[in-house]
């Protein structure tokens, strides 16, 4: 493991593929992997770009990536797709707009699907991230499908986010979930070339003087990417959103309330495996179902009985 963490620690692009792997499999051995690493992680400005299916994340992706790339940045980017099944090295049709990058070592690009991350999308996401900040990327962009609570639990670990909203769809933005409202550093209006594009930045706009003041106000682009139109506007808000990170400590505020989350959920998930790890005798909860079913027994002394006999 000392090996590996060394070799991503070079930026060693396989070992980095290889680590990936670990922490999709949740193989045990990723343990010790992370803590050798984790010092070395903190400096990556990471990105989150979300957003309905076709709404234009990736294509954003590719000329984010390029802006980076002009500034000689090293960049990273994980492509989540929870409904996709797919994983690792391939990349998914869609993706190929990213594609000519992968040729450039400044460039890693890999793709997480819901299939290749035992024990949970969200987790094995962010020890990628953390796995390519230890391998020294600047930047790391993490582009997740807008489908549900699992992409909001993604791009919390962003920090900045943007939430990519297009003219299409008719009533606009009442159709968002309240979750990505919330998450969104900047919204971006994408496919500002299609019709109805001044009237979701006015939604956007309206619907951001209602909700209460917030400490940062998520700034409003309006792009059209395929024409490389507001693309400047969108570099000059994701700086403004990083500074104004950075100023007042925030930025350490932020990872100290990621760490508490991190700690959180691992400590749950440590409890979750001890325990079921533990009641492995199948016999024994045949017996407590039983009971259940007889009614000489409820569920929730049986959950106790299961836990007096657990050593947590
Ligand atoms: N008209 C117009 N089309 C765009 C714009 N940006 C992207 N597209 C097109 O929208 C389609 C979807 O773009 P993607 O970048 O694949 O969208 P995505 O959000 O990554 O899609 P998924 O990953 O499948 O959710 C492609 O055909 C793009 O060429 C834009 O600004 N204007
Ligand atoms: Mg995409």
């Amino acid at each position: 493991m000392k090996e590996l963490a060394e070799k991503i620690l070079t930026g060693d692009r396989r070992a980095a593929a290889r680590a990936i792997s670990l922490v999709e499999n949740n193989e045990p051995e990723k343990q010790e992997l992370l803590s050798q690493i984790y010092p070395h992680t903190g400096k990556a400005h990471i990105i989150g770009i979300t957003g309905a299916p076709g709404s234009g994340k990736s294509t954003l992706a590719d000329r984010i990536i390029d802006h980076y790339r002009k500034q000689e940045l090293q960049v990273g980017v994980i492509a989540v797709d929870p409904t996709s099944p797919f994983t690792g090295g391939a990349i998914l049709g869609d993706r190929i707009r990213m594609q000519e990058h992968a040729l450039d070592p400044g460039v890693f690009i890999r793709s997480m699907g819901s299939r290749g991350s035992l024990g949970g999308l969200s987790r094995a996401t962010r020890e990628a991230i953390t796995i390519l900040d230890a391998m020294g990327r600047d930047v790391v962009l993490v582009e997740t499908v807008g489908v549900g609570q699992s992409e909001v639990d993604i791009v919390k670990m962003a920090d900045t986010t943007l939430v990519v909203l297009t003219p299409a769809g008719g009533d606009g933005v009442q159709t968002l979930k309240a979750g990505i409202m919330e998450i969104a550093d900047i919204f971006v209006v994408n496919k500002a070339d299609m019709d109805g594009a001044d009237r979701t930045i006015r939604e956007v706009n309206m619907m951001l003087d209602l909700s209460p003041s917030l400490p940062w106000r998520p700034l409003v682009v309006a792009t059209k990417t395929l024409q490389n139109e507001g693309l400047e506007d969108l570099y000059s808000s994701i700086r403004e959103h990083r500074a104004y990170l950075e100023a007042e400590g925030r930025l350490r505020e932020f990872r100290k309330k990621k760490a508490r989350l991190e700690i959180l959920e691992l400590v749950e998930h440590k409890i979750k495996d001890r325990v079921w790890s533990q009641v492995h005798d199948e016999a024994y909860f045949e017996k407590l179902l039983e009971q259940i079913l007889k009614k000489t027994l409820d569920p929730y002394s049986a959950a106790d009985q299961i836990l007096e006999n657990i050593k947590l």
